[in-house]
């Protein structure tokens, strides 16, 4: 029984992942961070591991994500990244306000910085999945961290909220704009289906998000609430919520079925989606994932042959496709 891809594919292992610690990561050990790989699978898996703070980030954990995450760009035996807070109280509860001066955020050094939001560009633009695994607190600029995560998956203990006109700060980039651009659940519903057509074809159609949600990023960010997991769910901030004693499991499970896909179609999907909201820097990404496809081709191969070659390049035997 099942449908065609489910004979094909078979079922999902729901196997436990064993978690090994990055052992190909350069630089000084982490302090703030985990930064695990499953082992025999492509999924890695960043901590941040303050517990005590609400795992709130400093300038140290903000520089760690850069590093990490640039890691998992990089490493080709990652496909699928998770994003997650230590522990079942918070994912992140923002910037640690202990440290935040006139000039930002101040770390070692003594030089505030703002720098959290160089590791939302970089979620953004990693041309793989992230998936944020929220269990607890998910507010301040870790709420703005989900959101710029392509999805979240959430524990039913999950709290989401933005804090910033109660304690002096907002976020008025991908605070802002990523959350009014949410898209609703029934949208979500009908992208679903269209992934159906999608998965395991090794083909891809870009597509853009159009429902705005501006009234209730207005509320959000106005009167500083928080949402239960259910809440979120009906926003359409979140994906989906399950009980917390399967939170990792079923974001394994998500992660599984993710890297049966063709991650060619997965990496243009992940910046089709963001080209649309993205203006010059969205088309740059989008254009950059053309650039790289067509370098496969044997058109591409002759220009280049020819320049090195030093002779005129024969393009005549490449179609002009309608
Ligand atoms: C998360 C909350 C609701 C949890 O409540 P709970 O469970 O009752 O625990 P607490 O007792 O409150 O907390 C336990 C201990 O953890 C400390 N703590 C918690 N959060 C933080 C934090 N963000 N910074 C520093 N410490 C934190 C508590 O103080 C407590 O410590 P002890 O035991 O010693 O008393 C609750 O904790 C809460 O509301 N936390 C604050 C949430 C918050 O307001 N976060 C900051 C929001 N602002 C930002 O994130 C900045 C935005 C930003 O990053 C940004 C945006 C755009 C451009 C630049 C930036 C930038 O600033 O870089």
């Amino acid at each position: 029984a099942g449908s065609s891809y489910e004979r094909i594919h078979g079922d999902l292992p729901s196997d436990p992942v064993l978690w090994q610690p990055c052992t190909t990561l350069e630089g000084p050990p982490l302090q703030d961070l985990l930064y695990e790989m499953a082992e025999g699978e492509a999924i890695a898996k960043i901590t941040i591991n303050r517990p005590t703070r609400r795992n709130a980030f400093r300038p140290q954990t903000v520089s760690e994500l850069q590093r990490v995450f640039s890691h998992a760009r990089d490493d080709s035996n990652v496909g699928v990244v998770i994003l997650t807070g230590q522990g079942t109280e918070a994912f992140c509860s923002g910037g640690d306000q202990a440290v935040r001066d006139k000039h930002g955020y101040v770390g070692d050094d003594n030089i505030g910085r703002l720098n959290i939001l160089d590791v939302q560009v970089q979620i953004r633009r990693l041309p793989k999945p992230v998936i944020a695994m929220v269990a607890g607190y998910c507010v301040g600029g870790g709420h703005v961290l989900h959101m710029v995560c392509d999805l979240t998956i959430a524990a039913d203990n999950a709290v989401f909220g933005q804090t910033g006109p109660k304690v002096g700060s907002f976020d008025g980039g991908y605070g802002c704009s990523v959350m009014a651009r949410s898209v609703s659940y029934q949208c979500v519903v009908g992208h679903s289906s269209h992934f159906l057509l999608l998965r395991g074809t090794g083909s891809f159609e870009g597509y853009c998000n159009i429902q705005i949600g501006q009234k209730k990023a207005r509320e959000m960010w106005f009167l500083a609430r928080f949402y239960t997991a259910k809440e979120a769910l009906d926003m359409g901030l979140i994906n989906t919520v399950v009980p917390l004693a399967q939170l990792e499991g079923e974001t394994v499970r998500w992660c599984r079925q993710i890297l049966r896909n063709s991650p060619t179609a997965l990496r243009l999907l992940k910046s089709a989606l963001n080209a649309t909201d993205d203006g010059h820097a969205g088309l740059q990404e989008f254009a950059g994932n053309a650039t790289l496809l067509f370098y496969g081709s044997e058109e591409a191969a002759e220009g280049r042959n020819a320049y090195m070659e030093k002779r005129p390049p024969d393009f005549s035997k490449f179609p002009r496709l309608p």
